[in-house]
């Protein structure tokens, strides 16, 4: 078996599998004439202050509702004044005609804020405090997972992408229904289960270990690869190297090397192109229902959208909208460069 992949796929344009949502994205190598010069930019200076007293998330301050934050130190969560969910959206009437179909959606959204302090990054901030973020997920996972099937950890980081408020924070929507990226994975999983008798991104991450060539970082409990067919020129994927369907099932020690390498990965982004990386990352794990969930394996998603630059975005736009994915850089380029650009 070779540890790489074959030459054509760094030359030819080809079309890439996702194993977990059954689509593809196109990849088209020749495009990418610029070759990388090993520069590692310093991250900009920031001047922001610890505390703002315009910010609707800091300590003390009001919120939009007329609401007032305590003096919280380290994790503060709330209910969101501006709900995209209702737990008690009862429509009445569901509509059921095939052209006019709409089913009620019940839920609840809250906000995660990470720290009291206003400047700090997830990337910043120590290891034992990005500890206790990830503990405050697995938390809103077993209250929320009592009431609806599905919990949404997410976060938009910088303005790129349409985070509000540079105040370090999350969001977690809850839905009592499987919405369509989970219901693509929930799909692929079980027929990977059923027609290979073992776990998709546990096959996966063992196989990406073995070939070497995207894998980002490696710890003793996770990895993060750029997957064989990411679609955002820094995507990446962090998967546990154990069987673990939901972010409860985390052990101790699981917990605490998720940190790290949170922390890794999060540094290796901002040095790139020396700014603090603007991304899009969340969670997905087993669904919140009865029966077998065995063959869901938690991970998570970044999607950044920088391709060159700290202001040069990719845009998913024309044959993306309209046919499907594509990306110039090649996963594999991308993951050496990030392999290679210090997280420290
Ligand atoms: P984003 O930065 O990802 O948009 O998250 C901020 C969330 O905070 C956003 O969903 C909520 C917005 O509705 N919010 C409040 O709940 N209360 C406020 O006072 C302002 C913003
Ligand atoms: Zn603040």
């Amino acid at each position: 078996m070779t540890k790489s992949s074959a030459a054509s796929l760094f030359e030819r344009p080809h079309r890439r599998y996702n194993p977990l949502t059954g689509e593809y994205v196109l990849v088209s190598p020749q495009r990418a004439t610029r070759p990388w010069q090993g520069k590692v930019e310093e991250p900009a200076l920031q001047s922001r202050e610890k505390y703002d007293p315009n910010c609707y998330l800091c300590p003390g301050n009001l919120r939009a509702n007329g609401d007032q934050n305590p003096n919280y130190n380290d994790i503060y969560i709330f209910t969101n004044d501006f709900p995209a969910l209702l737990d008690d959206a009862r429509l009445g009437e569901e509509q059921s005609a095939p052209l006019f179909q709409a089913n009620q959606a019940r839920g609840t959204n809250k906000v995660i804020c990470f720290s009291p302090r206003h400047d700090l990054t997830l990337a910043e901030m120590e290891v034992a405090d990005i500890e206790k973020v990830i503990q405050s997920w697995i938390d809103q996972y077993l209250e929320l997972g009592e009431v609806y099937q599905w919990v949404q950890v997410f976060q938009n980081h910088g303005e790129m992408m349409g985070a509000s408020n540079p105040h370090p924070h999350c969001q977690v929507w809850a839905i009592d229904a499987l919405p369509n990226e989970p219901c693509k994975e929930e799909q692929h999983q079980k027929e990977y289960r059923q027609a290979h008798d073992s776990t998709l991104l546990l096959d996966y991450v063992s196989q990406e270990l073995d070939k070497e060539e995207r894998v980002v970082i490696e710890q003793d409990h996770w990895a993060v690869v750029v997957p064989f067919w990411a679609i955002w020129p820094f995507e990446t994927l962090v998967l546990p190297k154990r069987h673990v369907p939901q972010m409860p099932d985390l052990r101790e020690a699981e917990i605490w090397d998720l940190a790290v390498i949170l922390k890794k990965l999060l540094m290796k982004y901002d040095r790139l192109f020396g700014v603090s990386f603007p991304y899009s990352m969340g969670w997905h794990g087993a669904p919140f229902k009865d029966g077998d969930n065995s063959h869901w394996q938690l991970h998570a998603h970044f999607y950044p959208p920088l391709l060159r630059s700290a202001t040069v975005k990719k845009f998913m736009v024309g044959y993306e909208m309209l046919a499907e994915a594509q990306r110039d850089l090649t996963p594999e380029l991308a993951a050496q460069r990030l392999k290679r650009t210090p997280a420290g």
